[in-house]
């Protein structure tokens, strides 16, 4: 129901920086805005997990199997807590997985790259959760309740991540000629599809407006991808890893570097499904969505028969 006095009240309580709850008021394309963005969030999550998880039958020890089936653990589990907030705002999971599998929602760009070998699995963690870690810090004050408190909890396990993949990228930095050579051809193939993880620059990105004035977004798409550049060029300096962009400079003035133009065609190529692994990523999880029906049908059988015991008990 569309009603401006209602509409006011909503804009003065974000002005005032309350938390909007599922059952307040909030105007329909608010709900929209939500329901597109963290649904195509929590899919991120989940497809996420496919390139990491190519490497937990190769992890080089037992060490490392553990760390990385923890993370993709915690990844699946992401998706569960976000899946569970989008659907506050009165949409269903079954509606959620029907527009991922057909198309219509999108997942991050960066889930269509391949993880080709075991320095891949350490970019992804230093550089994707890195990028991940940045966004979502910044989400942890965005405006609607259940998603705020969902990247807290969030946030905990992503920092984990990203010093999981540092680990990674310093020790092979610091073994033989061959291991940094694999470590610097990771940074190569992965820095510039992680600064895309980002979107559009500001001027072309459609629901920055929006997203601001409802506070969703607590600071813009550049914004986030210049505190990204910043913090994580001195960490590949830090164990000997060349930035592949000749024209990075540190400007003495402003404190941020600078750097080469991004390849906007890449990216819009790939958020349009024909990046190298599109058909791949998402044809694996319709597969393993159908042989996991029997454990949802399962699920719900289970319930209905608890919930009549309940019943009978009464
Ligand atoms: N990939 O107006 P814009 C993780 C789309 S990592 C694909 O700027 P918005 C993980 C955008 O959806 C990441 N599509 O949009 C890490 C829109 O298309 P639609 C998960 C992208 O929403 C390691 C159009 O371009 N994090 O979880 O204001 C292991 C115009 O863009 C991308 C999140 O999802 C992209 N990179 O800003 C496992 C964070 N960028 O929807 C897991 C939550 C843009 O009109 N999301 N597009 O068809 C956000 O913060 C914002 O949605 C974005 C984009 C900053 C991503």
């Amino acid at each position: 129901m569309h009603n401006e006095h209602s509409d006011t009240h909503f804009q003065l309580r974000i002005d005032n920086g309350e938390h909007i709850e599922a059952k307040d008021y909030m105007p329909e394309n608010y709900r929209k805005h939500l329901i597109r963005q963290m649904s195509q969030h929590a899919h991120s999550e989940v497809i996420g997990m496919q390139p990491e998880g190519n490497w937990i039958t190769r992890a080089p020890s037992l060490r490392a199997k553990q760390i990385l089936l923890a993370k993709i653990q915690d990844e699946g589990g992401h998706g569960l807590y976000l899946y569970s907030a989008v659907e506050t705002l009165g949409v269903s999971r079954s509606e959620l997985i029907e527009q991922l599998q057909s198309g219509k929602a999108k997942y991050s760009s960066i889930f269509n790259y391949p993880a080709l070998n075991w320095a891949d699995i350490g970019a992804i963690g230093w550089l994707v959760d890195g990028a991940a870690i940045v966004n979502q810090v910044s989400l942890q004050r965005t405006s609607y309740g259940p998603y705020s408190r969902g990247m807290v909890r969030i946030c905990k396990e992503e920092s984990f991540h990203q010093r999981q993949g540092y680990e990674i990228m310093a020790k092979m930095m610091a073994g033989t000629k061959d291991q940094q050579a694999m470590a610097q051809d990771a940074m190569n193939r992965w820095w510039w599809p992680s600064l895309m993880m980002f979107g559009p620059h500001d001027t072309n990105s459609p629901h920055s407006s929006d997203a601001v004035k409802w506070k969703i977004k607590r600071e813009t798409n550049d914004e986030l991808r210049q505190k990204f550049i910043d913090k994580t060029i001195p960490q590949a300096e830090l164990i000997g890893l060349v930035v592949p962009d000749k024209n990075i400079k540190l400007n003495d003035n402003t404190g941020h570097y600078t750097i080469s133009k991004i390849n906007w065609d890449e990216f819009n190529r790939v958020i349009s499904g024909h990046g190298p692994c599109n058909k791949q990523r998402i044809n694996h999880h319709i597969k393993y969505h159908n042989e996991g029906e029997w454990v949802r049908e399962a699920a719900i059988a289970f319930k209905k028969k608890h919930t009549k015991k309940e019943l009978e008990t009464v």
